[in-house]
């Protein structure tokens, strides 16, 4: 814990102590993993973000949304997402969870210089004038016990409002809650309210329980890659799910990631929209001057401009 206070000290963190009651319940079964992510953190403090690197006219949006980077890990697709956030500017940009893969760090920690970049990428950004608010994730779920503080210039959020251009309010979520909505969908259909709500809960406990037991998170995104025959299924349960939640909140519509699946959609007057992610399809959600949401597919860009062989190539 001392090596992470440490390391966000000289990061320049300011404590909001006004908001820290608001924090959700702590959680100490993730203190363990605190020193490797400390450790990331220090080894940032000490390269002060990098000046903007040469910038071929950048596009402009008003807001970018990207998750599930899983930066940490070998999976990452850094040299794309570096590339991708070289090339787009935004007013507010949103990390909804899994950016860095704590979880993963005990483990198999891989960083290299390009995932350094990335951080640096988005810390310049912060400080040129970016709101940038990182809502964790299952995977980054240690910087939950650090929300509403403020990193680097980045604002952590347990969850937050998104209001659009025009005006509509967005629910912004990383959307792991859901996993256990989804496992039990069948049995919750016909059992009501109180099995959602509980099964809610019961999800938290869960993957409580197998943290504590040293097991990785029950992974929705992993546990389709090896259920592909019920991949469809799993991803239309994962979104009603989702946008019940939205419904029940009594926003328009919500944003969030975790199951690697990017998609824009109207869900019984509700919007749904995933950013989908940086370790198989290069997404991210953007929003343009007059609220227009859309998905960008980065590998879709780059290949049409030849930028894909000189980023494989990095
Ligand atoms: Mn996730």
């Amino acid at each position: 814990m001392a090596f992470l206070g440490s390391a966000l000290g000289r990061l320049g963190v300011r404590r909001d102590a006004q908001n820290l009651d608001d924090r959700p319940k702590q959680n100490p079964a993730s203190q363990k993993r605190v020193p490797r992510i400390g450790g990331a953190l220090s080894g940032l403090a000490a390269n002060r973000p990098a000046p903007p690197a040469r910038r071929h006219d950048p596009k402009h949006h008003r807001t970018i949304f990207i998750s599930d980077t899983h930066l940490g890990t070998r999976g990452a697709k850094a040299n794309y997402l570096l590339d991708f956030l070289r090339h787009n500017e935004c007013e507010t940009l949103y990390l909804v969870g899994d950016i860095i893969d704590g979880w993963r760090l005990q483990r198999h920690w891989f960083w290299n210089k390009t995932h350094d970049a990335v951080i640096q990428e988005v810390l310049g950004k912060a400080q040129n004038g970016t709101k940038v608010i990182y809502v964790p994730g299952n995977h980054d779920e240690v910087l939950r016990d650090y929300v509403n503080l403020n990193v680097a210039g980045i604002e952590l959020k347990y969850e937050v409002i998104h209001e659009t251009a025009d005006n509509r309010r967005l629910l912004v979520i990383h959307g792991d809650h859901f996993d256990g909505v989804v496992k039990y969908a069948k049995w919750l259909a016909h059992l009501g309210d109180w099995a959602y709500a509980a099964a809610l809960s019961a999800n938290d406990g869960f993957n409580a329980v197998r943290r504590r037991f040293g097991l990785p998170y029950w992974s929705l995104s992993a546990y389709l890659k090896h259920k592909v025959k019920n991949a469809v299924e799993y991803i239309s349960n994962y979104q009603t799910a989702v946008a019940r939640e939205a419904r029940e909140r009594g926003v328009d519509g919500v944003v969030c990631g975790h199951i690697h699946y990017a998609e824009i959609k109207m869900m019984d007057g509700i919007l749904y929209c995933n950013d989908g992610d940086w370790v198989e399809s290069c997404t991210a959600l953007v929003e343009d001057s007059l609220g227009n949401l859309e998905i960008v597919r980065w590998t879709d860009v780059m290949a049409e401009t030849g930028a894909d062989r000189r980023a494989r190539a990095a």
